[in-house]
């Protein structure tokens, strides 16, 4: 999965390792049920539903030791301030504090006010587009922060987002880019695939958009796609989302579709143009290997409801490229929502699968619930980024110790639970504020104290 690359610097020869570091985003303190995202099935099934946001986070952090534990490196974003007081303002809502602002809106509009107390940050999947070097025409590593601009409560995320990006990867290997024009909804890595003989190789990047027109909203516009491709400099193939898929509630297309390396794990379902798409990747990547499941084995409801494709695949330490050699025993895991194992259909699915002789050898089931009541699963939490982790600003890396840091703040200020009627209570804006305060206290990241 790594590789020595000879780069320079001013200093002489440096070895560059690339590596798939997955960054995934801390569920904040006031996670809840308040049905903002139309088209989403579990966001609409949830809606006033009671969360248990300490419960998520601590969900969380065991998904990062799972994944720690197969020895990938995981690395994290921290939830933005909420209620989003400088949002409130700018919608023209006024007070002497924060507090006041938060009850001015909440008593006008506790339907929008909802918004402003949503922890969505937490799917890191719509952060950003990420093009690793090797895919670009200057060689850095480049991220679009996504302006998430089809859904209210999740626009007003990329400010916030693209303040972060930056401290993360601040180093020159990295560019940063602000969001594109919100007339052109962009929702991130969640509609983008990377292809590639290894990570550290140059790769075929999939840009996935969707078209208006149907009963749910089409979230990826191709004009923001090709705006992204063109920033990063990468060669670049746009396919659209199948109309159907959309319906069937895959809002975003890494609901029914996931790459790793050289493989594209998908629903027959998913694409329009499904044949001449996989020949325009065979293409450019002769070894592409497609996985892909039948509607007669799986229907689209049954990946919708499962999360079977919103699992990530991973390529398993020691397997994948040697050295920036590619050898052919690829070794991959599917990390998959334990709703997954429910679904009869999906889990004899998976009997299947892994008793052929497939590139996917192995499914680990973890239970991300909280997050998947607001149709969340393991891989809309995460945003990968291949990079050397040199270059990375470490205090968003993790390790065990830095996971049991986490695990205290988590239990020590993270609400228990949260009704309806509880995000209209100053105490909770209060929490959610401290339980901020310590966040960004205990990581030395008080610099990100303002970006809400
Ligand atoms: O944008 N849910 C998110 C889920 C995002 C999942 N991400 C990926 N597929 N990559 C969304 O629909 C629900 C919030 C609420 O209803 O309170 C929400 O925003």
């Amino acid at each position: 999965m790594d590789s020595r690359v000879r780069g320079n610097d001013e200093h002489g020869l440096v070895t560059i390792m690339l590596t798939e570091i997955n960054f995934d985003g801390i569920i904040g303190p006031s996670h809840n049920y308040a049905a903002l995202s139309f088209g989403n099935l579990a966001s609409t099934a949830h809606a006033g539903a009671t969360s248990y946001p300490r419960a998520a986070a601590l969900q969380w952090l065991a998904k990062m030791r799972t994944l720690l534990d197969l020895g990938l490196p995981q690395g994290f974003l921290l939830p933005p301030e909420r209620p989003a007081t400088g949002w409130l303002r700018a919608l023209g809502f006024s007070g002497d504090d924060a507090d006041a602002v938060a009850m001015a809106a909440y008593g006008a509009d506790p339907r929008l006010f909802a918004s402003a107390m949503s922890a969505s940050s937490m799917w890191t999947a719509n952060a950003a587009t990420v093009s690793p070097a090797p895919d670009t025409t200057d060689g850095r590593c480049h991220l679009t922060t996504a302006n998430l601009s089809r859904m209210p409560h999740r626009s007003l995320e990329a400010a916030a987002t693209e303040a972060q990006l930056r401290v993360a990867f601040a180093h020159p290997s990295f560019a940063v880019h602000a969001a594109v024009p919100a007339a052109f909804g962009d929702e991130g890595a969640a509609n983008h695939m990377r292809l590639c003989p290894a990570h550290d190789a140059p790769g075929v990047e999939v840009f996935v958009y969707g078209e208006d027109g149907g009963t749910f909203p089409a979230r990826q516009s191709r004009r923001a796609s090709e705006a992204v491709a063109r920033r990063h400099g990468v060669d670049a193939l746009f396919v659209q989302q199948s109309p159907e898929a959309i319906a069937a509630g895959a809002f975003h297309n890494d609901v029914v579709a996931v790459a790793n390396s050289h493989v594209l794990f998908a629903h027959e379902q998913v694409f329009a143009g499904r044949d001449a798409f996989y020949a325009a990747l065979q293409l450019r990547l002769p070894e592409v290997v497609v996985v892909e499941v039948p509607a007669a084995a799986v229907s689209l409801a049954d990946a919708v409801a499962s999360y079977l494709f919103n699992s990530q695949l991973v390529t398993l330490p020691g397997t994948g490229s040697d050295q920036g050699v590619a050898v052919p025993s690829r070794s991959m895991a599917l990390i998959l929502p334990r709703e997954a194992a429910s679904n009869i259909a999906v889990s004899r699915y998976l009997d299947t699968l892994l008793a052929g002789n497939g590139p996917i050898r192995a499914v680990h089931y973890i239970d991300v619930r909280e997050s998947m009541q607001n149709g969340g699963g393991p891989a809309c939490l995460r945003l990968r980024v291949v990079a050397d982790r040199a270059a990375v600003d470490p205090r968003f890396l993790l390790d065990e110790r830095k996971a049991d840091k986490l695990a205290q703040i988590i239990e020590a200020h993270w609400p228990a639970s949260i009704d309806s009627a509880d995000l209209g209570r100053r105490e909770l804006w209060q929490q959610c504020r401290a339980a901020r305060w310590h966040l960004t206290q205990a990581l030395d990241l008080s610099v990100l104290r303002n970006a809400a």
